[in-house]
């Protein structure tokens, strides 16, 4: 059984946190002297992170592919650290100093390379490489992969006996159309492609959409001297207390030149429409049988355990659901995923698997405000850590915070990334950031984590 083990070969597209967590599941089996499968991942960027690789270019990248990357400049973590931390790797034992609960960009970018760099993974990476085509072979039970290798121009295709799809859900945009928007003489741009405030410094700009981005790219516009800031929502407003120079408004009706009509009648002249209306799961590598389906939701259908396809489980979709926690989560998918592949784990029939998906949609139909989003979420990752040997982590704690962080947010949306949280993998409390978040324009690491007074003790 053994020996047919490392005999087989599983194929992940991705190497975000989601595609990064697999490897590391695998990792922490081979430190331990097991023999482990052979892993191939395919990565279309020419380096790991996945969205928080950040990308300065929108479109299409240096070889024509649509640009993965959504994350801008200034872009801070919007929620507080403590709640995604992994439990195998602390941030004491990546910054060996504590820091703040809410870092930027780029220190999250080095905490997630900062653990897979402890081995040599990234060996299984072939990066530049695009997953094109995928195909399942009922009789051999392997599926084809078509790649592109994008840096030589060359198509060619290998085998695998499971496949691990990590490729996110954040990427391609959902653009939706109001009528008269095409005599708007300004910038029309979804979320996808914002890349920072700068450009509307004085402008005033129009954010349709009233979730995430709409909130996080409006306070960021705000902070950077826009002239003022409208959100129009659909269903509800974000109904924060918004600073004077954000104001929320009615879903827009039309465009009629630069301005924009709303539903309670009311209309104001715009500079700039930033779409912050959400993305599409798109898997354009997959056929119709193999493609999941579904919105952006905590539950996704037809994924046993939130994991497992259930036609087909040696398909394995990871971090599709909608995301309050992120990385630990993916992480506890991925143990779960690497069991699977590993036969530890034994799944039930696709009847059993199909009642338990339909207990869990059942549940998700239910929840009413973000704080049962929360308790779902929090029990969903209990259900899986109860099959693995991922490091154990306080998730009630963690459920705690992530309702204070909702609070935070609703008290003052300008300061809860000031707020401090105290880690359940060490017990260590964050410390207040050098600066207030409001007066701090410089997202680099180096200011960050030395701040501007002590230049001289960065290394070099
Ligand atoms: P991704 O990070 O999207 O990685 C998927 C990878 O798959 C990419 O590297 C991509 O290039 C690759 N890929 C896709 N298609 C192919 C293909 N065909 N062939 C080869 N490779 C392919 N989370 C937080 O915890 N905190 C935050 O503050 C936060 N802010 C966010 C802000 C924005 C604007 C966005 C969009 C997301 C944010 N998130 C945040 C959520 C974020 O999506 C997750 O933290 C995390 O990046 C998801 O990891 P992933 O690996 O599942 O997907
Ligand atoms: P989300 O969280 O999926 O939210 C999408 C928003 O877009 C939501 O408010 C929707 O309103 C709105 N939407 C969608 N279609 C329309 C149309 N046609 N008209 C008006 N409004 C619309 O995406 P985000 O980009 O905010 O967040 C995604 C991730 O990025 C997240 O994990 C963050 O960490 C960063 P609805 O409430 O459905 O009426």
């Amino acid at each position: 059984n053994k020996e047919n083990l490392q005999n087989k070969r599983i194929g992940i597209i991705g190497a975000g946190p989601s595609g990064l967590a697999q490897i590391r599941a695998f990792e922490a089996l081979k430190e331990r002297g097991e023999n482990i499968p052979e892993i191939v991942c395919f990565e279309k960027q020419s380096n790991w992170g996945g969205m928080w690789n950040y990308s300065w270019r929108t479109g299409v990248g240096k070889y024509g592919e649509p640009i993965h990357g959504s994350m801008y400049k200034y872009l801070w973590s919007n929620g507080p650290k403590e709640c995604l931390e992994f439990s195998d790797y602390s941030f004491d034992d990546h910054f060996e100093k504590a820091i703040s609960s809410y870092p930027p960009r780029p220190v999250l970018f080095d905490y997630i390379e900062g653990r897979i760099k402890k081995s040599n993974a990234r060996e299984y990476i072939r990066f530049d490489t695009t997953v094109r085509w995928v195909s399942y072979d009922e009789d051999t039970r392997k599926f084809t992969i078509v790649l592109d290798d994008l840096k030589i121009n060359k198509t060619y295709s290998e085998e695998f006996d499971y496949l691990v799809v990590a490729s996110g859900h954040f990427s391609t945009p959902n653009m939706p159309y109001f009528k008269g928007i095409e005599t708007f003489s300004g910038n029309v741009m979804h979320a996808h492609d914002f890349r920072g405030a700068d450009q509307f410094k004085d402008r005033n700009i129009l954010l349709i959409g009233s979730s995430y981005s709409a909130e996080d790219i409006g306070i960021q516009c705000y902070k950077h001297g826009a002239a003022s800031v409208t959100l129009s929502y659909r269903s509800n407003p974000i109904g924060h207390d918004w600073p004077q120079g954000i104001k929320e408004v009615p879903l827009v009706t039309h465009f009629d030149g630069d301005t924009a009509f709303f539903k309670d009648g009311t209309s104001e002249d715009y500079d700039a429409v930033i779409m912050c209306t959400g993305y599409q799961h798109k898997f354009p590598f997959l056929p119709d049988e193999l493609r999941l389906k579904t919105k952006n939701n905590l539950y996704p259908d037809n994924l046993y355990k939130g994991i497992f396809y259930n036609n087909l489980p040696q398909l394995i979709y990871l971090g599709m659901q909608d995301q309050y926690y992120t990385f630990n989560m993916f992480d506890t998918q991925a143990w779960l995923a690497r069991d699977f592949m590993m036969e530890r784990l034994e799944l039930p029939s696709e009847g059993e698997r199909r009642v338990d998906i339909d207990t869990w949609l059942d549940r998700n139909s239910k929840l009413q405000s973000s704080f049962d989003d929360v308790d779902f979420q929090t029990y969903y990752i209990k259900d899986l850590l109860s099959f693995t040997d991922y490091p154990h982590f306080n998730l009630d704690k963690i459920a705690a915070m992530f309702k204070e962080w909702l609070q935070d947010k609703e008290e003052n949306i300008l300061t809860y990334r000031d707020k401090t949280y105290q880690s359940v993998v060490t017990g260590t409390m964050a410390e207040a950031h050098h600066t207030d978040w409001m007066d701090e324009l410089d997202d680099s690491k180096e200011r960050y984590l030395y701040g501007a007074e002590e230049e001289e003790l960065i290394p070099e």
